[in-house]
């Protein structure tokens, strides 16, 4: 039977049955605290309420409530002159953001799972071997994708941390198991507006680029490597457009299996399987809720 949920965002158990509609794409979102996270997954939900994105037109979502708490949220935070979105709340431990979408190409149906792991999670998992080897969910995602927040690039006294707390994430989820060698990787530079000012040039990106590619040699022979620039919410005194790049990004998770994410690690349908490795998805208790 499946289970009536009222719209929020999913938790691990309620996946499965999601996953059992067809082959879903599972996107993992990584990154540190304050790093974009969800002004991300709120901009791509904005995206498609005004409309088709890279070709690709809303069709439903088991999650519309999550997604309009986030969209709100980033609404109301961009009426004041710094915009700051709620810390994701750190007694979810994962949530799921669904997306089901038409090509209008073809019409064929698209469907997406985004998860979002609260930034405490990662920060756990960076420093703590056991919190890594608990995220087993990262088993069955498609693709992880690690964010590095421009606006600590831009800055001497922040590079360096940026880059070695994402080379070592990955590292130790490697070292623990949680990722095998054949998990794809994307490296997005989120508030690229804070590293190109109003240069959104392809020269200036590519620069950019170059940049970050010289500190992922490593991580760089993964499948699919790539490194792509964004800026969900520009800052108001840039000319950056709102959500530069997310359009890009969205339709690179979406691309056909064959052209973009042929690797071996997609969900497969098995309910049972599923639900369990998802159960064993980590809710530190440190974030529990405390009331
Ligand atoms: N300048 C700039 N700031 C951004 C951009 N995207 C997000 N931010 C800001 O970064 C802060 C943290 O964003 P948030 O999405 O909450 O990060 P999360 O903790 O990873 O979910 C907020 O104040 C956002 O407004 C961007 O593209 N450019
Ligand atoms: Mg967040």
């Amino acid at each position: 039977m499946i289970k009536l949920h009222p719209g929020l965002a999913l938790k691990a158990d309620d996946v499965y049955q999601i996953c059992r509609g067809g082959d879903t794409k599972i996107v993992a979102l990584m990154g540190t605290i304050g790093c974009g996270k969800t002004t991300l997954i709120a901009g791509i939900f904005q995206a498609f309420l005004e409309g088709s994105v890279a070709g690709y037109s809303f069709r439903r979502s088991d999650t519309l409530v999550a997604f309009e708490e986030k969209c709100f949220n980033s609404r109301t935070s961009s009426e004041s002159s710094v915009a700051s979105m709620p810390r994701t709340s750190g007694q979810v431990g994962a949530e799921f953001y669904h997306l089901e979408v038409v090509r209008d190409a073809d019409r064929s149906i698209h469907r997406i799972l985004l998860l979002d792991l609260s930034g405490e999670v990662y920060e756990g998992a960076m420093h703590v071997e056991d919190d890594a080897a608990k995220l087993t969910v990262l088993r069955d995602v498609s693709l992880l994708v690690q964010l590095i927040d421009g606006k600590k690039l831009s800055s001497g006294a922040t590079r360096e941390k940026v880059y070695s707390d994402a080379k070592g994430l990955l590292r130790r989820l490697f070292e623990v198991n949680s990722i095998t060698a054949q998990t794809p990787l994307q490296v997005v530079v989120s508030k690229v507006d804070q590293l190109v000012g109003d240069d959104t040039s392809q020269r200036a990106l590519e620069a950019v680029r170059a940049t970050v590619a010289s500190r992922f040699a490593k991580e760089s022979q993964r499948p699919h490597f790539e490194i792509r620039e964004i800026a969900a919410s520009p800052a108001q005194e840039t000319t950056v457009p709102m959500r530069f790049g997310v359009n890009g990004l969205l339709s690179s998770w979406l691309a056909d299996e064959e052209s973009a994410m042929p690797a071996l690690p997609k969900l497969k349908v098995s309910g049972d399987r599923l639900q369990h490795r998802l159960g064993e998805v980590w809710m530190p208790e440190r974030f529990e809720a405390s009331e």
